[in-house]
């Protein structure tokens, strides 16, 4: 790589102390952020330099992102997960017992960053869906996302998913437990060189801990492990755009009465005249007023 100028690169992991950067070029390399006051996470734009004398380079500047994937963390502050991703993958397996919630709270996080979103069913080798489960996934499949069922332990369909995350930059997120790593394991596990190349860097830097990484397909495909947190919580912070992340509300309530319509307690609704025909899915008018709960208590706490 030449080692005198300022190049290009894109973050591709992320450690406790340092972060692994490709360059627009292909190589890949660690570099820190010393002393900077940015937090570059995975899929980051970056533009870094050499350091002199140390085979890390410097991270000086991140490029303006696309999209960010936030959740609160433990100390309900806004954290960036990962940037500048074109799909969230939602997985579900049981165990541990799905929260569909969390499902919807994930689906409204990708539509409000704008990128397409998936539910994949991992542990068909469990038979774990019960008639209610195969209700449940579908209705996402009746609102337009795709559902993906399949088994890392015995290694089915997992042809489909590599379909589905032909050319995209994914983010793998749902319950710890539910096979995100092994799913990636897998579909990953025959990728290009790329990626043994960024194993190898990996064991260099073996005394850190990491934090997420993408990885590279063969088709096209990125994708991105996620860490189990319990309380996933992507941040959607207005009412406004609580209906955006519920597509079949948002479609719905084009015909309410009042345009700044709520869906919650107004009359002459035709978002719960909907409901009440189950047109829309209880189910999921539930998350939905769930989620707008949540976010007026938060803009209460606030202001
Ligand atoms: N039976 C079965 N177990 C699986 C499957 N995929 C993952 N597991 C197991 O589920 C547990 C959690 O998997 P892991 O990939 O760590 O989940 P993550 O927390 O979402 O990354 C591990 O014990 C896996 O061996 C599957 O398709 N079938
Ligand atoms: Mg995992
Ligand atoms: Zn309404």
């Amino acid at each position: 790589m030449n080692t005198n100028v300022t190049q290009q690169a894109i973050i591709i992991g992320t450690y406790s102390q340092r972060m692994l950067v490709r360059t627009i070029h292909g190589d890949i390399s660690f570099a820190k952020i010393k002393g900077k006051k940015i937090q570059p996470v995975c899929g980051d734009q970056v533009e870094i330099s050499p350091i002199p004398n140390e085979s890390d380079w410097l991270i000086n500047k991140i490029n303006p992102r696309k999209n960010e994937l936030t959740r609160n963390n433990y100390s309900h502050k806004r954290e960036v997960l990962a940037a500048n991703i074109t799909m969230i993958a939602v997985v579900v397996s049981d165990p541990p017992k799905p929260d569909w919630f969390i499902v919807d709270r994930y689906i409204g996080a990708a539509e409000s960053m704008g990128v397409k979103a998936c539910i994949i069913c991992n542990k068909t080798d469990l038979n774990w869906e019960n008639e209610q489960y195969k209700k449940t996934i579908n209705t996402y499949r009746s609102i337009g996302y795709p559902v993906i069922h399949c088994s890392a332990e015995i290694q089915s369909n997992l042809d489909k998913i590599l379909v589905h995350l032909k050319n995209e930059t994914a983010i793998f997120v749902g319950q710890s437990g539910v096979g995100k790593s092994s799913i990636i394991n897998q579909i990953s596990r025959n990728s290009n060189q790329l990626t043994q190349e960024i194993s190898r860097k990996k064991n260099e830097g073996r005394h850190t801990t990491v934090n997420s990484n993408i990885l590279d397909l063969d088709n096209g495909g990125k994708v991105m492990d996620s860490p189990g947190v319990r309380d996933y919580s992507p941040i959607i912070d207005s009412a406004y755009k609580v209906v955006g992340s519920f597509v079949e509300i948002e479609a719905e309530g084009l015909k309410c009465k009042f345009n700044n319509c709520s869906h919650a307690k107004e009359q002459n609704c035709a978002v719960k005249e909907a409901v009440h025909n189950e047109r829309i899915d209880p189910r999921r008018y539930e998350s939905y007023k769930r989620l707008l709960n949540i976010i007026q208590k938060n803009n209460h706490k606030r202001y």
